[in-house]
């Protein structure tokens, strides 16, 4: 039955008793605990869209959820507030980045109150707090002291838009800057860079041992980029020894020349010997100006030129052969040199047709190999070993080894992914807590100095020239040395807007500890984050807080591997229309008018049943108004309430919490709804018993919290329906009375039988020759065998 509520009234009363109540205060207790943790918003000025809460409704069911079934639950929230937005938004506004944060949060904060979230609002944290970011400084200072923070003047991205340095995970696939879409340019800077890739090979072994999406770890990995290979030393005709690196030693007796990335350093240092010195340095100039996609593009044609004056042996066979230098070598990439192999590389063979240099074949992809080979592309698989000496029949992997070996090289990886460009020209950021002096270099700030906080300053714009706005406040930067008190100036780069998010999962187990980052006692009970729910950063926020993860229990201050252990990856809500929501398509929803409209239950309930978790789905308002009529159907329900039920009402009600308790586990929402409306539809049409009505509302409390408080109290509750029991299904109900099984004889369906789930071999056979086909079949048959799964199948194996 139908049956209108206001929810408006409700929502707004069971929201001011629940926090009065504290009915979601976590604390450290004797239960088992559950960590249920939201990617934390950055919060903009725009205000939430109805996209933001989906992956907040699904992590504040899963959390009711586990409290409801006995847990200590930790699903705290706050605000992920430095970075580029905000001090843009700040300088559009003309207002201090501070001041706009502080509006933008109270904003999202009333958003996502109006929702119902069972948020521990005392565990809330803001990583632009100086009592938050003093452990964000203090964590860089470990790194610092480690030796794994560095200054580097190597040349990095740079935004000539944004007007900063960039690492490169902040640039899109085609090397634009993923705020203004400017294109990035290299320059040579002073940076302070965090050796991430020291931790690689640890971050990829320990995808193993994450429950999270394949797609997510993949990226990961492809992120990551090892490769295995060889370092091999040529020595050039000038006596400088030079490093290759690569995946196919076994090809070196076909390597015809070397080339050298224009970065190189022995170019400079050699320049007296290069006789066309003027050619090179027009190529190097040329090349500096190129993006390194376009260098990396197969499509483009590929460019170089030829050393004069400089020659190199292959250590293999000993040849005198020609050096290269050309831009489809990166500096920054292996060692920044090749040794080339037009005959089993495709960029060498072009480079190789273009400079009409030889190509020698040595791998074969037929055993034993040939003695000629006539080949019109190159052959890049591995295989079978000629022109290569004492290695010749050999196979490929033996032959990496061995001729690795023989010329003394060294097997190792190399690693796509660059060491994290730490620092960053603007003001919206933490400042990086060291002081330069002219005698001890770069000094960490003392720890009981921190924070060391962000100055005020007049103006937030970078100021171009490549210093962040801090250079200009004098008195700031002017200090004394903290180890041997000379007068000495501070860093004012600042830290990207990743850092803060690297660690803040860690700081809701202890918000307000003032001592340490988190206490041991905390740690040890609430690490690690049991269920991490958000779209977007399948790469870099995760690689990064795995980095710092691993690094914080390298120093001892967590005590597991891996920050968080499960990953459920949220599909977005797109817009009506099918497009992303955004301001310019004039097509965001706003989840307050939605609110208002048909109240925060219906809009959860929506959401949830829209489709699978991790789909991408369009909003529609047909779907809202289902939603919203269920729950009037809901608040219907106590009328259907009668003394005795049918047994199948029972029965199905068990099913249904059998069935929802799974899905919550498994984050399936959409079927867990659709469960309850199945089990509403019966209850509805044969009645249901006062228990069962009442343990529907808490099966549905999860999903709907306000409307089933509000039931749940009519039906004479004086405690909340988020504190009570979570439904618990008698095993004994949720199995079919009767299933229907297929019967085999010897493997060919002949018939089928209806019997109990449980029923037992013999009876299951019994039934089987009921039936006059089987009874046939079976009559003056020896039966050999019989594999009976109860429930599934029959088959009985005759001679
Ligand atoms: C000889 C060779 C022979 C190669 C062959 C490949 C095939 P991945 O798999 O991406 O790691 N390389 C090494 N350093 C480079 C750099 N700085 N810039 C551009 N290319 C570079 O690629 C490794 C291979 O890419 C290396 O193995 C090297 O070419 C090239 F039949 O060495 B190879
Ligand atoms: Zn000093």
């Amino acid at each position: 039955m139908h049956k209108k509520f206001e929810h408006k009234e409700i929502e707004k009363k069971w929201q001011a008793q629940w926090a009065k109540d504290g009915i979601y205060k976590t604390s450290e207790s004797e239960k088992p605990k559950t960590f249920v943790l939201d990617m934390f918003p950055y919060p903009s000025g725009e205000g939430l869209h109805v996209g933001h809460p989906k992956g907040y409704i699904a992590t504040d069911i899963y959390s009711r959820f586990k409290r409801m079934t006995g847990h200590e639950v930790l699903h705290p929230m706050g605000w992920d507030a430095f970075g580029l937005p905000a001090e843009n938004f700040a300088i559009k506004h003309k207002v201090h980045p501070r001041v706009a944060v502080e509006k933008n949060i109270a904003n999202f904060k009333s958003q996502l109150e109006k929702l119902g979230f069972d948020y521990d609002w005392d565990r809330e944290i803001n990583t632009t707090d100086p009592s938050y970011y003093k452990w964000t400084q203090w964590i860089f200072i470990q790194l610092f002291k480690k030796g794994l923070a560095y200054e580097s003047h190597e040349p990095i991205n740079w935004c000539p838009g944004c007007q900063t340095g960039l690492a490169n995970e902040d640039l899109e696939s085609d090397g634009t800057c993923e705020r203004c879409d400017s294109v990035v340019e290299k320059r040579p800077m002073r940076q302070w860079v965090l050796k991430i890739r020291e931790y690689a090979d640890r971050m990829l072994e320990d995808l193993n041992t994450l429950e999270w999406p394949e797609h997510i770890k993949e990226a990961q990995r492809n992120w990551i980029g090892r490769s295995e290979g060889a370092e091999i030393d040529f020595k050039l005709s000038t006596g400088d020894t030079v490093t290759v690196f690569t995946t196919r030693p076994d090809t070196l007796f076909g390597t015809t020349y070397m080339v050298l990335a224009p970065e190189h350093e022995l170019l400079i240092k050699n320049k007296d010997k290069i006789q066309n010195w003027d050619k090179i340095v027009r190529y190097i100039e040329l090349s500096s100006q190129k993006k390194e996609m376009d260098r990396l593009d197969d499509t483009k044609e590929k460019t170089g030129v030829k050393l004069e004056g400089i020659t190199t042996i292959n250590p293999a066979s000993g040849e005198e052969i020609p050096v290269f230098i050309a831009d489809y070598v990166l500096a920054s990439y292996g060692t920044g040199a090749i040794m080339a192999v037009p005959a089993h590389d495709e960029r060498d063979w072009n480079f190789a047709l273009k400079y009409k240099l030889n190509i020698r074949p040595v791998v074969s992809p037929l055993n034993p190999p040939p003695a000629v080979l006539q080949f019109d592309a190159p052959y890049t698989s591995l295989g079978w070993l000629m022109n290569s000496g004492e290695f010749d029949d050999m196979d490929s992997e033996e032959a990496k080894r061995a001729i690795t070996e023989k010329v003394r090289g060294r097997m190792t990886a190399t690693y796509k992914i660059r060491d994290w460009v730490f620092s960053r020209q603007r003001y919206w950021g933490e400042p990086i807590p060291i002081v330069h002096c002219e005698k001890c270099g770069p000094v960490a700030v003392p720890e009981e100095q921190l924070p060391v906080t962000l100055p005020e300053v007049e103006h937030y714009e970078p100021t171009g020239d490549g210093q962040s706005p801090l250079a200009a406040i004098t008195d700031w930067v002017n200090t004394t040395c903290p180890t041997c008190g000379e007068p000495a100036k501070r860093e004012t780069n600042t830290m990207p807007q990743w850092a803060g998010s690297s660690w803040y999962y860690l700081r809701y187990m202890d918000p307000k500890n003032s001592e340490a980052l988190v206490s041991k006692e905390n740690e040890k009970y609430w690490a690690p984050v049991d269920v991490y729910v958000g779209g977007d950063h399948a790469v870099r926020h995760l690689i990064y807080a795995r980095f710092w993860h691993k690094f914080l229990y390298d120093i001892g201050v967590v005590s597991t591997i891996e920050p968080f252990q499960r990953l459920e990856f949220l599909g977005f809500i797109l817009a009506e229309d099918g497009r992303k929501m955004s301001k310019r398509w004039g097509n965001v929803i706003n989840p307050d008018d939605i609110v208002d409209l048909v109240g925060a239950d219906t809009l959860r309930v929506y959401e949830m049943f829209m489709g699978p978790f991790e789909n991408t789905i369009a909003w529609s308002q047909d779907g809202l108004v289902g939603a919203r009529r269920f729950l009037e159907r809901v608040n219907g329900l106590g009328e259907h309430v009668v003394e005795t039920e049918p047994k199948a009402v029972t029965t199905l009600l068990h099913k249904t919490i059998k069935k929802v308790s799974d899905d919550i586990e498994a984050f399936k929402f959409n079927t867990a709804v659709s469960a309850m409306m199945i089990f509403l539809n019966l209850a509805e049409k044969e009645g249901l018993m006062s228990e069962s009505y009442q343990t529907f509302l808490r099966l549905l409390a999860p999903f709907a919290p306000h409307l089933t408080e509000e039931l749940h109290s009519q039906a004479g509750h004086s405690d909340s329906v988020h504190l009570s029991e979570f439904p618990i299904a008698e095993t004994e109900l949720t199995v079919d009375e009767a299933v229907t099984i297929g019967v085999q004889i010897n493997g060919k369906v002949r018939g089928d039988i209806t019997i109990s789930p449980t029923a037992s071999e013999d009876e299951a056979v019994h039934e089987a020759n009921n039936g006059p086909n089987i009874k046939a079949k079976l009559a003056d048959a020896k039966i050999k065998k019989i594999i009976y799964k109860p429930g599934k199948i029959l088959n009985i194996i005759i001679e």
